[in-house]
């Protein structure tokens, strides 16, 4: 009787509205595969978001696209963006009778659901804040943010985190008491795979790849280091994806350290699958990741990772079987294991294999995305 009652909830098609940071950030990504997802399901999606988030190419027509406008006044030195979305939240949940608001990141957008929420007349859409990570980890932990991000999350009707290291960060560090449940990232497994006619010219060598958006907590200056020292030992490439504040200091490493011939700066890209489809392993160095979407997508690609042991990276990459996890800094060791991993490549086939199989059984989309309904049926039935 509980699993008829399940399906009959899981039919529903509901009317979401969807707020993101529309940029290359791993949370924009999850949002925008989110609401591609849920719409080929059915759904109505409402993306209301500065700008179009770049994943949302190719959305299905269920799927639309509020902007939010910021008005331009002298007297704003700094336009009220906070504001001007919670407005379009409401507008747009009246107008399109929203049930749902699921909005990417606490700060700003928790708290301009909540303002949104007290906005509308019943009946008002539930809300729900998925957290992603430097949320808390650096915005939400700030003193001067703590307690209004405490404050949109314990208002919010639903919270959900993408890790369980995430989870657990912010009940210690912000302190709330809401329930919080963890929903991974996921991946659509059967759009995104091992492309064997990838249309990119392979470089000769062996291809070590990094994408981010080369912020301090990326640490890049351990990618370029521990490539430094692959190099010693074998013919590679370093192919760097993305742009960020330490995308020059790379470069200068690269420069001094005589690898600069080796080293590909892309810049952003829309699509990372063809890219990771040529590449033999990926370098993750972070100091701190809630989940480590970038590294999911390696793995989806059969590219097994060399990453760290912090935050959520090791819910996702398992030492010895799909990659290898160190301590953070630990180039000696980060360039020990790729090494490895480079000079045998049965091994790295194996772990590739092992990586993909990992991503299938544990975070494709087909299973990931009905928590999500099963979240919001959850808040629209309390
Ligand atoms: O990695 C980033 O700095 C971007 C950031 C974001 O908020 O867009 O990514 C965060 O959310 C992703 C999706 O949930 C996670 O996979 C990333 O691990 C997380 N980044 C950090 O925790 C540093």
């Amino acid at each position: 009787m509980f699993r008829d009652e399940t399906s009959v909830q899981e039919a529903r098609k509901l009317r979401i509205g969807i707020s993101c940071y529309p940029t290359y950030g791993g949370s924009g990504i999850v949002a925008s595969e989110l609401g591609k997802e849920l719409s080929d399901r059915g759904h109505q999606v409402h993306f209301i978001c500065y700008a179009m988030p770049m994943r949302l190419r190719g959305a299905g027509s269920g799927t639309f696209f509020h902007q939010v406008e910021m008005v331009a006044y002298p007297l704003f030195s700094y336009p009220p963006y906070s504001l001007a979305l919670a407005s379009k939240m409401a507008e747009v949940a009246k107008y399109e009778r929203l049930e749902v608001l699921h909005v990417h990141y606490a700060i700003p957008h928790a708290v301009s659901a909540y303002l949104a929420r007290e906005l509308c007349e019943e009946p008002c859409p539930r809300v729900v804040t998925t957290l992603h990570g430097t949320d808390i980890t650096l915005i939400g932990s700030d003193s001067s943010f703590l307690p209004i991000t405490k404050f949109s999350i314990e208002k919010s009707d639903g919270v959900t985190a993408v890790s369980q290291y995430l989870k657990k960060k912010t009940e210690e560090t912000i302190g709330v008491s809401t329930p919080i449940e963890v929903i991974y990232n996921f991946i659509n497994t059967t759009t995104f795979f091992r492309n064997s006619d990838p249309h990119i010219e392979r470089p000769a060598g062996k291809v070590v790849i990094h994408i981010s958006n080369f912020r301090p907590v990326k640490r890049i200056d351990n990618v370029v280091d521990v490539f430094a020292r692959i190099r010693q030992e074998l013919k590679a490439v370093l192919l760097l994806v993305g742009d960020g504040p330490e995308r020059s200091k790379a470069e200068q490493m690269s420069l001094s350290l005589g690898i600069s011939e080796s080293v590909r700066f892309l810049g952003s890209r829309y699509s990372v699958r063809d890219l990771l489809s040529i590449s033999d392993l990926m370098l993750f160095p972070s100091e701190n990741e809630s989940f480590g979407l970038a590294a999911l997508e390696a793995m989806a690609c059969e590219v097994p990772v060399v990453g760290t042991n912090s935050g959520g990276l090791p819910e996702v990459v398992v030492d010895g079987e799909n990659g290898y996890l160190s301590d953070i800094g630990d180039v000696d060791s980060m360039a020990e294991n790729s090494i490895e991993i480079l000079k045998d490549e049965e091994k790295r086939r194996h772990l590739g294999k092992n990586a993909r199989e990992r991503v299938v059984q544990s975070f494709d989309s087909k299973n990931i995305v009905p928590r999500y309904e099963e979240m919001y049926n959850r808040v629209l039935n309390t």
